[in-house]
């Protein structure tokens, strides 16, 4: 424990305005305003800010309705410079956003710059997209004929992102939308608005240094509660609003936009399980384990909340499993070797206990999971928790069905194969999902339609920490949207089929005659 670096409650406020204004962001700015920002570090006021309310949001997506008719003719690969000079700004400054990442989010040094990098990664994939936004040509039945298809920028896209990737996640979507041709109106999470407003002010850098082709509301930040993301899900010049956060704002928010024939692209809750089978490398899926189960403070959408363990290993694994549990290091996430930072607020801390209560009356043993004492009452640093259930003829119970976003580990034993990819299926939701096995049968199994039902599924790796390359995302309660890498950039396009006929009579598809 790091009670040793238990900081003066003035530290993290300054620090964060400091860095704040090093971007670019005028400090008064952040001293007025009903919006109260504050640090999961030592649970102190950062900031006071303004928030927008809905009817003045509707402005703001007009002008970026306005902005994308201005975008839309720049040619992509010139969209795509505009995000390789984002791509330079971050770098320029990937050691101050991580560290504002760390005193608002509350992650710990190497995840706060790992959440920047991803940034940096998804700009250059996006730069070399820039140069590929590509259709098919099809052969047609007409002679003297050509189909093909073209991918058109969609026009304002809508960005609803949680406070645990505060930044990330706005970048996955961004960058894509840009060289897409799109223009993009940022609602960031009430709990970390001041990543929001930096990463905002790093992109009007970059817009600045591209020039007087990229509008001026290319992109911009709504500060405000679920109001305003609500007006930007409402409004009929958003075509796509991708938002990541809970089920609940998931189904709160897709009937608004089917209403509307909107695009979306949702990513919402996970209940994520790994497998450990006898035949593992047991040192490999220790460590995979642990980073997946208690990194970020068990506070990804991607964290590991079950583990099914092969009954033949099962002792001697999850003892090991304990004992990582008892030595990983809780404290100021600043302070290099500490692995587990604090939850977000009081409520994530609440949530936390009432669900292991829950797993103690449905007959879990549980290890861990106390409070401690790092910063004082207003901070909530919780040491992980890992809670065994016995097998159960029942199945998993209720709590284990349910995502907690702390750091709880739901632990059973199983028999067969089929029997632990039955019980990691079923629940509600089916982001992620890993295997732990040197068998080549249990491996292919899982990733094959057998297997795993989730968005992602993983062998000998845990199911968190997906790099932008693939396409992220998950099934069933999670929303079913896919971002960052692989084709997701169509989603943010549309698609026109287009047949031209350059011959001199006209042929009509499935012989139809009709001479006039
Ligand atoms: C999220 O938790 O919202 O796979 C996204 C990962 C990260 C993204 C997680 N790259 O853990």
């Amino acid at each position: 424990l790091d009670q040793s670096t238990t900081t003066s409650p003035a530290s993290v406020a300054a620090e964060a305005v400091a860095l704040l204004t090093g971007f670019g962001v005028d400090p008064a700015l952040l001293r007025r305003g009903d919006l109260v920002a504050r640090s999961p570090l030592t649970g102190e006021e950062t900031a006071r800010l303004a928030v927008v309310d809905p009817a003045s949001a509707a402005p703001v997506i007009e002008r970026a309705h306005e902005a994308h008719l201005a975008w839309r003719t720049v040619p992509a690969p010139r969209r795509g410079e505009l995000v390789r000079l984002l791509g330079e700004e971050l770098r320029a400054a990937k050691d101050d956003l991580g560290r504002l990442v760390t005193l608002e989010a509350g992650k710990v040094t190497s995840e706060g710059l790992g959440e920047v990098q991803e940034m940096i990664d998804i700009c250059d994939f996006a730069v070399g997209l820039s140069r590929q936004l590509y259709g098919l040509t099809i052969a047609t039945e007409r002679p003297q004929h050509r189909m093909m298809e073209s991918w058109h920028p969609l026009g304002v896209v809508g960005i609803i992102s949680a406070f645990n990737f505060p930044v990330a996640v706005w970048a996955w979507n961004a960058a894509l939308a840009l060289v897409c041709g799109n223009s993009v109106v940022w609602k960031p999470s009430e709990k970390t608005p001041l990543t929001a407003l930096g990463v905002q002010a790093l992109f009007e850098r970059a817009r600045q240094r591209f020039g007087a082709d990229a509008p001026e509301a290319l992109s911009s930040v709504l500060i405000g509660d679920a109001a305003v993301g609500a007006a930007l899900v409402e409004h009929r010049l958003v075509a796509l609003v991708s938002a990541t956060g809970s089920t609940a704002m998931g189904r709160a928010v897709a009937p608004k936009l089917a209403a509307r024939f909107a695009r979306q692209i949702l990513e919402l809750g996970g209940n994520n399980a790994a497998i450990v089978s006898d035949t593992a490398d047991l040192d490999l899926a220790l460590r995979g384990v642990a980073f997946a189960a208690m990194g970020t403070a068990g506070q990804r959408c991607t964290t590991l909340r079950r583990l099914f363990v092969q009954e033949e290993v099962y002792d001697v694994f999850v003892d090991r499993l304990k004992s990582a549990y008892g030595s990983v290091r809780v404290g100021d996430p600043r302070v290099p070797g500490v692995l587990v930072g604090p939850l977000i607020d009081h409520a994530a801390h609440d949530g936390m206990v009432a669900a292991l209560a829950e797993a103690k009356q449905a007959g879990g043993t549980i290890h861990g999971g106390d409070r401690v004492d790092v910063a004082g009452e207003d901070a909530f640093y919780m040491r992980p928790a890992l809670v065994e259930f016995p097998p159960g003829a029942g199945g998993q119970p209720a709590i284990m069905q349910r995502e907690t976003f702390a750091p709880i580990l739901y632990v059973m034993r199983y028999r067969s194969l089929e029997q632990a990819i039955a019980l990691q299926n079923d629940v509600a939701a089916g982001l992620s999902s890993s295997i732990f096995t040197r068998d080549l049968h249990e491996a292919e199994r899982f990733v094959s339609v057998e297997g795993s039902d989730c968005g992602i599924a993983n062998v000998n790796i845990g199911p968190s920490g997906a790099e932008i390359g693939g396409a992220f995302g998950g099934e069933k309660d999670t929303g079913g949207g896919r971002e960052s890498g692989s084709d997701s950039w169509r989603a943010y396009m549309r698609r026109a089929t287009n047949t031209i006929n350059y011959g001199k009579t006209l042929p009509l598809a499935q012989g139809v005659v009709f001479d006039v």
